[in-house]
């Protein structure tokens, strides 16, 4: 599961790269060429798992991962000749989008609106979205005004669907928007639109700014749906540099509650729709990641494809149940293990051991 960092330029997508990776791209200001992606995974922090590891003190601990790209910062409008075509490839071949807002003043590189104003960045790029998207269902318009003349009934349903979705983006809406069906999800789902992705917005601060997120900003982040974190990346990366037990003086004395780091990764998790599940025992201890809404055999199948294809149950004990009784036996004694089938909808922390025919 990838997930795009974009944002107009300087606006601390490089920096937040480098905080979430532990890894050090140059952030020197317009240094970066234009076509340049920094790519970087990160484990996603999660306390279920380390309270699991207490429970079961296993040889191995394995978190989920996530990667992040960092790209080059979208164009200015003046400039827009260039287009955003060039970050296109990359931004589609994201499961989500973390969009990096510009909130501290600083001369080098001057804000790129010429002031500083996250949600003027977050209009300027939206639109470049809407309109990336808007080129797409286009370009198939045009093939399909001529394909739906031999009268195939698909063709003609499915023009139907991309003048839906064009209508849509020519109100400024993101087509996430639009409640489509799966059978249309189905259809349009090659097209890698933009505006169908998870997001997630960062509000990136100043030194007096704190953390606690500006309200037109939360405002238009509840719009969007996404998750809002709000933080000084820069000064974050500082703070993680420190032993662990000077971290708390330190973000006291300059007002801010740290933890950027996690709090953005775990914004990220959630900005994919994804859910966790466990496994555990003396061996491992294991996070592993679906989708929202999959089903048994398909969670199952995460872990081994031989496991999906003979599944018979699954074993399911929610974490915190497991953890409260200390065992997976106690657990059982007290009748508090589910025994569930096939069209079973997995649940985010749920402990499972799946049953399967090899
Ligand atoms: N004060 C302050 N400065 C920051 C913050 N984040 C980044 N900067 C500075 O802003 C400059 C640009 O940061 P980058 O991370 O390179 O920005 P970018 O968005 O990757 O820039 P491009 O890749 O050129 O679009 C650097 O000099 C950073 O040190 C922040 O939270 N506060
Ligand atoms: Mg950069």
């Amino acid at each position: 599961m990838k997930v795009g960092i974009l944002g107009l330029p300087g606006s601390g997508k490089t920096t937040l790269f480098n905080l979430l990776t532990g890894l050090s791209a140059d952030t020197t200001p317009f240094g970066a060429s234009r076509r340049e992606a920094n790519l970087g995974s990160v484990k996603v922090p999660d306390e279920r798992i380390d309270r699991l590891v207490e429970l079961y003190a296993p040889k191995k601990t394995t978190y989920t991962e996530i990667s992040f790209v960092d790209l080059a910062g979208l164009p200015k409008a003046e400039e827009r000749s260039s287009g955003i075509d060039d970050l296109i490839p990359h931004l589609r071949d994201a499961d989500a989008l973390a969009i990096v807002l510009r909130d501290f003043e600083s001369a080098l590189p001057p804000p790129p609106l010429g002031k500083v104003d996250p949600a003027a960045e977050l209009d300027a790029v939206r639109a470049d979205l809407i309109l990336a998207d808007m080129g797409t269902a286009e370009k198939r318009l045009d093939r399909l005004a001529r394909e739906k003349k031999s009268g195939d009934a698909e063709k003609v349903r499915e023009f139907a669907l991309f003048e839906r979705l064009h209508a849509c983006l020519e109100e400024e809406r993101f087509l996430r928007k639009l409640a489509l069906e799966p059978p249309e999800m189905r259809l349009i789902s090659g097209y890698g639109f933009l505006t169908l992705k998870g997001f997630l917005l960062l509000q990136n601060r100043g030194e007096e700014g704190g953390d606690e997120p500006s309200v037109a900003l939360a405002g238009a982040a509840k719009k969007m749906n996404a998750p809002l974190v709000s933080m000084n990346t820069l000064l974050e990366k500082e703070v993680i540099e420190l032993p662990e037990e000077e971290r708390a003086e330190f973000c006291e004395s300059l007002g801010i509650a740290g933890g950027g780091r996690d709090r953005f990764i775990r914004g990220a998790y959630k900005a994919l729709k994804l859910i966790s599940f466990f496994t555990a025992g003396p061996k491992e201890v294991r996070a592993w990641t679906v989708t929202k809404g999959s089903n048994a055999p398909t969670a199952a199948g995460k872990i081994h494809s031989d496991m999906e294809r003979g599944f018979i149950r699954m074993e399911v004990i929610p974490w915190d149940v497991l953890v409260e009784l200390g065992s997976e036996k106690a657990v059982k004694e007290q009748g508090k293990m589910g025994l569930e089938g096939k069209e079973y909808i997995v649940k985010d922390g749920e402990v499972v051991v799946v049953r399967f025919s090899a």
